[in-house]
């Protein structure tokens, strides 16, 4: 496979102006007719038109309407070129397909009953031959042709401009386009589904039409996403003065779609899961994920869409700044410290475990073999990260005036991460070229603090110390901008004014930190204050003060700052149980401390704190969080260490769960607000932490809970509990229970799924049963993360000392391989921190990834991953 680098990026001999596509759908093939109209490039010398094109079978092509045979082009696997001497061209292909038959979910493809398509990264070169790259942006119209009766609604980009009958009942639909965009956004679907309309007037006062297309089993589970989209137009108007641009805005749901939903332009699809809701089938955590998606891909309108990326090394300008605006979007509709504590817990369980691998890579990477491998937490998630830093730094109105004039400047353009970052510059007159090593270096930086106390001068004194550890192709690293957003808390727990003559901006409470080392130091300080560290998770560090347990107990109870008051929590949790756990190793006798359990009991009575925040308090680090703390890993004593800290908390504050569990019992109807949402959150916490304790009370409640719940949210909080136990009787009722009562609703055999391959005690042979149940289905991308990726989540079972379920995740990938490489790839970073393991489980888990590099016909996607996992 050939490697593509960004140093070696050059623009297109040609541009396309406008292409005039004709879809045929027809039972065994689909034949495609494609003109493009292509104008010379003036600043490139090459008169080359390289035409991408896989998976297609050539019936005609020509160039200003002469035919063109194979000594006219040259050929390789994924594009042909010829040479066009005239500056003005037009370029037609005439081409068959077999979509149907399409198993990577890439390009034209067969979805249950319907046709739909998903083109970014590069599957647009699956549907006809075309420069499928992010740089050209040609208008586009449509044309698609299919059976009336199979396939009543045809869709596509932009607005519907004809329609009608053929012959041997077969229809038309064409659709045109007028915004430019690459070919990426390009989206068409073919099906029999049934509709919802609504409208939204844009505060310019156009009204757009609002359709949201699902197959008609599912037209139930509409609204909530319907009213999310207005929620997301209208605080893209608000928040950074983004109107709809065309008449008609048009949602899908796909059951079967590789990621979470696609920002084709004006058409977006959506994985089925990440679209359809109702209170009965969908937990709050879906409602807010579904809530997030449908805005991030609304908000991509403008962040993606009308302003594009110029390669595919600049994803995270559309990716970071659009998580970012959907983050802000969530954070103003819910609670904003929870919407931060679940983002930060997101990023240090997924994005600091690859920044600490050999998957690291730069938020704008150098190279790849296959894009689609980049889809990553450190494009997305860090990338927002980064994006909320430059709000930090210029704060929030030059921030609006920076992104006012990037979407001005850039309308209708393909262009860099560069380019963003410019405009920041250029309203706020900083200068950010030492910040614009985050995107270039990648590694989490570590920011060490000490401090010293004078109280004769009444200075106190902070001492910051930044690194960041080599990762893949980078051994050294030049310092960061970190904003440090901070306090100094007195002995009564108050924020001390501050005064000190570093780069410290009162305003928002932010220290700047660039060298490697910072000396900040504080006047009329009268007694030694606690320091309140990377408020808001202000950086993308791992910062390390050495608190004591009671400080942090004290920040726990006291900070202003309601994410560093969780923050003081989780290190509390962590310290217990990496201490725990060593002790465990080394023979001793590990003791759960009595200021994390104190802690603990103070959270769950402080009826100050809203249950959401109370509920994240009182949640412990997961084993993502808790492999990346340590040098080494031991399965058997973390694991062994958190269940002790597990069951230490259950059984001393029985009583406590026992009555938050039946105080927070619901009444009336099902409402997805923050507040109602929390109070089951916490409720179903409690109610796990319960249960953990024994007690028979708890597993009655459970069951009743269960049969009774009036939602989601509660029954599989009941379940989940249960599964929790070792009740197995009545595991396995309500599990068939379930399955007899859902086994219709696809949405809810996927949790069904879910549910038992995160289970505790599951092992690789009931996983098995599983894939052998008609419910899976291995060429449905939901059912395999519900089952495999599940599995390989639930880090008790997938790491079992036997090697099982390493064999059996390899053993999917290898299967996978075949049918869809994108899913396939994604697993294989399960094992990508195979060489932090102990001697045992590192030796099981690279013969494992030996075995799946030796996988005959590997595609280039697997390659890439098992290659850089095995470095
Ligand atoms: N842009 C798409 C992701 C495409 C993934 C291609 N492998 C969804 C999103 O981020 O909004
Ligand atoms: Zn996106």
């Amino acid at each position: 496979p050939k490697t593509i680098y960004l140093k070696d990026y050059q623009e297109p001999a040609f541009w396309v102006e406008h292409i005039d596509l004709t879809v045929r759908i027809f039972e065994t093939h689909t034949d495609v007719e494609s003109h493009l109209t292509l104008k010379k490039n003036p600043n490139i010398a090459s008169r080359d038109l390289v035409l991408n094109g896989v998976d297609q079978d050539i019936i005609e092509l020509a160039l200003d309407g002469q035919p063109l045979t194979q000594s006219d082009y040259r050929r390789d696997e994924e594009s042909l070129t010829l040479t066009c001497d005239r500056d003005d061209a037009r370029f037609s292909s005439l081409t068959r397909i077999r979509p149907q038959d399409n198993t990577s979910l890439e390009g034209l493809y067969q979805s249950g009953s319907m046709y739909c398509t998903q083109c970014e990264a590069e599957g647009f070169r699956k549907i006809t031959f075309y420069p499928d790259r992010p740089d050209v942006m040609a208008t586009f119209t449509t044309r698609i042709e299919a059976d009336q009766t199979r396939f009543p609604v045809l869709l596509a980009n932009g607005n519907p401009v004809d329609s009608g009958e053929l012959d041997e009942g077969r229809h038309f639909a064409t659709w045109n386009d007028p915004f430019p965009k690459p070919s990426y956004l390009f989206a068409m679907v073919a099906g029999n589904l049934s509709r919802k309309d609504d409208t939204f007037t844009t505060r310019s006062g156009r009204e757009v039409a609002l359709r949201i297309f699902v197959e008609p089993q599912n037209a139930h589970k509409v609204d909530f996403a319907l009213e999310s989209l207005k929620k997301a137009m209208r605080w893209d108007e608000d928040t950074y003065g983004r109107e709809y641009d065309l008449d008609l805005f048009m949602i899908v749901a796909s059951d079967y779609f590789n990621m979470g939903a696609m920002e084709n332009k004006g058409l977006n699809i959506f994985n089925s899961a990440a679209v359809l809701a109702t209170p009965d089938t969908s937990n709050d955590l879906r409602f807010e994920r579904i809530e997030a998606i449908v805005a991030h891909e609304y908000f991509h309108n403008w962040s993606g869409n009308r302003v594009t990326c110029r390669d595919w090394f600049q994803l995270s300008l559309k990716e970071g700044f659009t998580v970012f605006r959907d983050s802000e979007f969530t954070a103003d509709m819910h609670d904003r410290a929870v919407k931060r504590i679940h983002d930060v817990v997101d990023l240090r369980a997924a994005q600091f475990p690859e920044d600490n691998g050999p998957m690291a890579h730069p938020v704008r990477p150098d190279s790849y073999i296959e894009i689609n491998n980049f889809y990553t937490a450190t494009v997305y998630e860090k990338g927002a990260e980064v994006v909320r830093m430059i709000h930090t730094l210029v704060g929030p109105e030059l921030f609006r005036k920076g992104s006012d004039l990037y979407f001005e400047r850039f309308d209708g353009q393909a262009v860099t991460t560069d380019d963003f970052v410019a405009c920041m510059e250029e309203v706020s007159g900083r200068d950010l070229t030492q910040f614009k090593r985050w995107y270039t270096q990648a590694g989490t930086p570590r920011v060490t603090v000490t401090d010293h106390f004078d109280s004769d001068t009444g200075e106190y004194r902070l001492t910051f110390r930044q690194s960041c550890p080599p990762t893949p192709g980078q051994r050294e690293k030049d310092s960061f901008v970190i904003p440090i957003k901070m306090g100094l808390l007195d002995a009564d727990g108050n924020d001390l004014p501050i005064r000190t003559d570093a780069d410290y901006n009162p305003d928002t409470q932010v220290l700047t930190l660039t060298d490697t080392e910072t000396r900040v130091v504080f006047s009329g300080v009268n007694e030694k204050p606690i320091p309140s560290l990377l408020r808001d998770f202000s950086a993308p560090v791992r910062l390390q003060f050495d608190y004591s347990d009671e400080q942090l107990a004290f920040l726990a109870k006291n900070d202003a700052n309601g994410f560093n008051r969780w923050d003081a929590v989780q290190q509390l949790y962590l310290r217990a149980i990496l201490g725990m756990s060593e002790d465990e190793r080394m023979g001793k006798n590990a003791q759960v401390p009595s200021a994390l359990l104190d802690t603990v009991a103070s959270i769950a009575g402080d009826t100050e704190l809203t249950p959401a925040i109370r509920t994240a308090m009182l949640s412990l680090p997961g084993y993502a969080i808790l492999k990346d703390a340590v040098d080494e890993i031991y399965m058997e004593n973390l694991v062994a260490a958190r269940k002790a800290v597990i069951n230490a908390i259950a059984t001393r504050y029985r009583d406590i769960w026992r009555s938050l569990t039946e105080g927070l019992a619901g009444r009336g109807d099902y409402e997805f607000t923050a507040a109602e949402a929390g109070r089951r959150s916490l409720q179903g916490l409690a109610l796990w932490y319960w249960l953990k304790s024994g007690d028979q009370a708890a597993f009655d409640f459970a069951a009743d809970l269960y049969h009774h719940a009036g939602n989601q949210t509660d029954r599989g909080n009941a379940l989940r509990a249960v599964l929790a136990g070792e009740d197995h009787a009545l595991q396995d009722e309500l599990l068939e229970h379930f399955y007899e009562r859902w086994q219709d609703d696809t949405q809810m055999v996927e949790q069904w799924l879910s549910m038992q391959s995160s289970a505790p005690n599951i092992g690789a042979a009931d996983i098995e049963n599983l894939m052998e149940h008609q419910a899976f289905d291995i060429k449905n991308p939901n059912k395999v993360r519900s089952v495999i990726a599940g599995f390989a989540m639930n880090v008790e079972s997938f790491h079992d000392e036997t090697g099982q379920g390493y064999e059996l995740v390899a053993d999917m990938i290898g299967r996978l391989n075949g049918i869809n490489p994108q899913i396939a790839a994604r697993l294989v970073t399960i094992f990508s921190d195979w060489k932090r393991f102990e001697p045992k489980r590192r030796a099981m888990m690279e013969s494992t990834l030996k075995t799946i590099l030796a996988t005959p016909n590997l595609s280039p996607d697997v390659f890439e991953m098992t290659e850089r996992a095995l470095k």
